[in-house]
Order: structure tokens, then sequence, then C-alpha cells
């Protein structure tokens, strides 16, 4: 049978992650990767720095209870960042309970998007307006909603990749091998993005993977993989870019760091020590890229302050819309979940109706 894969794309991931700036800011000489833009460049670094002053305020907000819960992404800035902005709007994302960041970035309200979190509403936001489908809690589920929809688009004859982030720990999951198959299968465009961050809650990588790379779990499938610096947000955009363009599946993992616990009900203390967390501070995505537009003359102290006075803004909003209190009436339960409400469900309602009157 006549094989269709271009054969620039290799299904091998490199031994090393690709990158294109070293932890200190100096670019890499021999990178096999294109440096975007300049003007590239200097919005991901702004919207980095939107995006952790969110993650800073979206956790204070538990603390303060407006907030049921929150899983912080922040030292993952680069993955939710880079690959955000390396979609068309014509594309789809298809984010987990990590990815706020990512869903801000893309545009969606960000009291929107804490609504999940908040235990207001079953989905805070209109998948459709932002291209954006639902946070999903259940670990993989999501990377079958990506290749099912991209594939189902394509039949359609629309212009549309997916986009799909999901941790290492959902990389163990059936989901993702379903769907990394089927995505081998139909050539589906999307771009799995598998976010290392070295634990599954509390569980480290060496007890849930024995192959040399996750970017290996793609060549089984007949999936390019590739294996990236997930703290290197240039790499990172050129990497999506370079996938989304291509047409076909990919996986790329995205070596990066939790530097918060899991969420704020999680003892990170626990499983981790403060040594390996403090050598991951030293590889910050934001403090990198500063440096090498520092370095370029394209970030200045007055960009600086203007970019800090625009995320305290943005956070001041969050906070405002947060302050008040919701009121979701139980029934809500019971809205959006069938089509046609089944029989059970009904009844259910009506004795809450019945308890509430
Ligand atoms: C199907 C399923 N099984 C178990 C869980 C419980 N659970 C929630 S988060 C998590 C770990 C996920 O780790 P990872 O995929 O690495 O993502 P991270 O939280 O590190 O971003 C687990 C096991 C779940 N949400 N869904």
């Amino acid at each position: 049978m006549a094989r269709t894969r271009a054969p620039e794309r290799t299904l091998l991931p490199s031994d090393e992650p690709l990158s294109l700036l070293r932890k200190d800011g100096t670019p890499v000489d021999d990178s096999p990767l294109s440096m975007p833009d300049d003007d590239v460049l200097v919005e991901l670094h702004r919207r980095m720095v939107i995006g952790r002053r969110f993650d800073t305020q979206a956790t204070a907000l538990t603390k303060q209870g407006r907030l049921a819960v929150y899983p912080s992404s922040r030292g993952q800035e680069a993955c939710e960042v880079g690959s955000v902005l390396a979609l068309r709007p014509t594309d789809w994302l298809f984010p987990t309970y990590r990815d706020s960041v990512a869903l801000v970035t893309r545009g969606v309200d960000p009291a929107e998007t804490l609504t999940l979190l908040q235990g207001g509403w079953h989905l805070g936001y209109d998948p459709y307006e932002h291209r954006v489908g639902p946070q999903c809690t259940p670990l993989a589920t999501n990377t079958l909603h990506a290749v099912g929809f991209a594939h189902a688009a394509r039949l359609k004859g629309e212009d549309v990749a997916a986009l799909v982030l999901l941790g290492d720990g959902a990389t163990s999951e059936g989901d993702t091998h379903e769907a990394l198959n089927f995505a081998g299968v139909w050539k589906a465009p999307v771009v799995f993005l598998v976010q290392n961050n070295g634990y599954a809650i509390s569980v480290p990588m060496s007890k849930q993977n024995a192959a040399p790379s996750l970017a290996h779990k793609g060549v089984g499938y007949g999936v390019p993989s590739v294996l990236v610096d997930g703290n290197d947000v240039a790499a990172v955009h050129a990497v999506v870019r370079e996938a989304l363009e291509s047409g076909g599946p990919t996986l790329i993992e995205a070596l990066t760091y939790r530097i918060e616990a899991h969420t704020n009900a999680d003892d990170a203390t626990r499983y981790r020590t403060s040594d390996e967390v403090a050598a991951w501070l030293d590889r910050d995505p934001v403090d990198r890229l500063e440096a090498y537009l520092t370095s370029r003359g394209l970030l200045d102290h007055a960009r600086r302050a203007a970019v800090a006075a625009e995320a305290e803004e943005f956070a001041a909003s969050v906070r405002a819309k947060l302050n008040v209190d919701v009121e979701p009436s139980p029934e809500d339960l019971f809205e959006h979940v069938y089509a046609t409400t089944p029989r059970h469900l009904r009844e259910q309602a009506a004795l809450l109706r019945e308890e509430l009157a």
C-alpha cells in the first residue's frame, strides 16, 4: 500500500528536547526550529505575563473562598501561551482543568473561564464563541473530542485543525491511545500537546511510563512525534505552528514543571523536594524570554512596566467579577445535560421542586 506520510516528517522524536532559547535566554545556534518573528515574541511575552498574573489571582481567590478549586499552571506558561497563539481563529482548542491560562489567552472572558471552578455552572462559556471545547476534568476524554471533531470537520470540507492539551498522567489513559490510533489512521489534523510537568498529582513519571519519552508513544500509532523544551515559549510556538500546518496529526511532548501544588487541596511537599522546585524556577519561561527580548532591544523598562500594569488591571477585573455572590438555582443541575431529559431525571427534578416549594 502506498505511504501517504510526507517524507520529511519523521515519526521518532529527537533524543534531546528541541529548543530555541537556553535557560539564560541566549539563542541556540543550531536549532532546527525557526525563531518566531519579533512581533510574535513580544506578544508571547505580554500574554505570558498576563497569564501568570491571572493564575496568581485565581489561586488567591481559592484562599478567599471565591473559587472552590484552582489547578495552577504557573511555570507552564510557555506551553499554554505558545501553543494557543499558534492557532488560527478557525482552529479549535480542547483544554483540561489545568489550562485556564490557555483559555484566557484564546480570548475567553476570565470570569467565564472560572465559572466551572467556582462551582457556579457546568460550563461558563459558549464553546463556539472562541472555538474552545469544555475544560475536561475526566483525564484524556478531550483527546477523543479533538480527533472526532477534527475528522468530522475535514469530512465537511472545513479548514479546521484541533489542538488538544493533556498532561503526562493522561497519556496513561486508554482514551489517549484510542485517540492517537484514529488520529493516525485518519491522518486527522490534530496536535496533541502533552505538558509533561513531571507528576500526575503525586505520581512521578518513573512510576507510570517505561518508554524513552512520552513522545515515543506516537510512533506506534504512525503519528509523527516531537520532544520540545516546554519552558521555551519560542520553541513551543514554533513546533505547534509547524504541527498545525502539517495538516495531519502530531504528538508533542513538552518538558515543563508545575511550580504550585496539583490544586489548592494538595500538599506537594509530601512528594517533591524544594531543591527540585528551585531547579525549575531557574528555568522560568517568562524570565527566559525577557532575557532574550532585552538583549535584542525588544523589551525595555517602560515596556515591562506597561505590560505589568495591564496584567494588574486584568487581575483587578477578575477580582471584581468574582467578588459578586452567585446564587445558582438547584434546578439548573438538570439543564443542558441531555437533549431529551430521561424519565428518572425528570422525576428527580420534580422531587427537588417539591422540596424547594
Ligand atoms: C479518568 C480519570 N481518572 C482519574 C482522575 C483523577 N485525577 C485527576 S487529576 C489526575 C492526575 C493528572 O495528571 P496529569 O495528566 O499529569 O495532569 P496534570 O494535573 O499534571 O496537569 C488524576 C489521576 C480523573 N480526573 N479522571
